[in-house]
């Protein structure tokens, strides 16, 4: 090799290998890797995930969502510190507030998990708001994975409640924690019905000085509520807390709940039946993102795609016969009948 040529890039095996000892430089370059779009990456991506497959799973898994400013992101701040104090090693794949990856602020500053951001037994992943959806990115699964096998055994995701992150985040986590806060009047109306259904447990934020009996009423609220929604859903109990993530008030249940939750979904097997449906999703997620990315990529199909669109737009054709038609054209999925 001349002294010229780019340094070779390591191999899978030792990557993994490093990743798994807990090597934070191999955690930043296998991340690195997964997220890159060049096709000869993803193929490495792909070796690199099979190979930590056995050393995942290990995670207490944890939704973070809520509103901007409900105080998700000091409450992971706060939160983290108390599960490095009970022992875990916690990653955060976080939401910067920042809209690009410049600004020279310091991690801690941007994602406000300054004293997080400092622990050697915590790693934080901020994503960018430019390239995710309310924080979630494509890719939020396989850092999971990452993190898993590079020995962090508490995994919190935090996201916005914007379009269907929540969503999607419920579908990676086993515990999904809305943020929420003492609002005026009814508070049911603050929080949206749909978020409200994905929530296993609901922590009324900001519960110090005067807000204290506020933040009490707002959680009678909620618990009167998903009273009624639960109706409708059954096996399905959110417990709803207050708590002060500044104050470091009301953490010690949280994590309670949480592992108290997590341990009758072990038991009942109800948590590896969760876990296998959510890796069912993810593949079909993915195969669909191939499918239609490889039916795109073709010239003859991109440019029906585009005469298509037109004609939907127009109102020539009906968006259901229109799909109907490139799915005849590029020979998938034609249901007889
Ligand atoms: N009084 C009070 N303020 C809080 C608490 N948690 C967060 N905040 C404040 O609420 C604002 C938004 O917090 P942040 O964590 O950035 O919210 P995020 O947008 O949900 O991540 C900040 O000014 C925090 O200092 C709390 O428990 N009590
Ligand atoms: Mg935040």
């Amino acid at each position: 090799m001349t002294a010229t040529t780019k340094p070779k890039a390591p191999s899978v095996e030792d990557l993994a290998a490093k990743l798994i000892s807990g090597d934070r430089i191999a955690l930043a370059r296998a991340i690195t890797l997964i997220e890159s779009v060049k096709p000869e990456d993803q193929l490495r991506a792909q070796d690199l995930l099979e190979a930590i497959l056995p050393k995942t799973g290990k995670a207490l898994r944890i939704g973070i969502s809520g509103v901007p400013g409900a105080g998700k992101s000091t409450l992971i701040d706060q939160f983290g510190l108390n599960l490095i104090e009970a022992g875990y090693k916690v990653a955060v794949l976080a939401v910067d507030p920042t809209s690009s990856r410049s600004g020279g602020s310091i991690l801690g500053d941007k994602t406000r998990m300054g004293r997080l951001a400092s622990e050697t037994d915590a790693y934080i992943r901020p994503s960018p708001a430019g390239d995710s959806l309310g924080g979630v990115t494509k890719t939020t699964r396989e850092t999971i994975a990452l993190v898993e096998a590079a020995g962090f055994d508490a995994v919190l995701v935090e996201t916005v409640g914007v379009g269907q992150s929540e969503t999607t985040v419920s579908k990676m986590v086993d515990v999904f924690v809305v943020v929420a806060i003492p609002g005026a009047g009814d508070e049911l109306q603050g929080i949206k019905r749909g978020l409200l259904e994905l929530a296993d447990i609901i922590a009324v934020n900001k519960a110090d000085g005067d807000n204290v009996d506020r933040a009490e009423r707002a959680a009678s609220e909620y618990r009167a509520g998903l009273h009624i929604l639960a109706a409708g859903n059954p096996g399905w109990e959110p417990s709803v807390l207050t708590v002060s993530a500044m104050q470091n008030k009301g953490l010690d249940t949280l994590l309670e709940k949480i592992k108290e939750r997590q341990e009758k979904l072990k038991q009942s097997g109800a948590l590896a039946a969760r876990r296998g449906d959510q890796a069912v999703v993810w593949m079909r997620e993915l195969f669909e993102q191939r499918l239609l990315a490889a039916f795109k990529g073709g010239r003859k199909a991109a440019r029906h795609w585009a005469e298509m669109e037109d004609k939907v737009r127009d109102g020539e054709i009906s968006a259901v016969s229109a799909a109907a038609e490139l799915g005849r054209l590029a020979k998938i999925g034609q249901s007889e009948g």
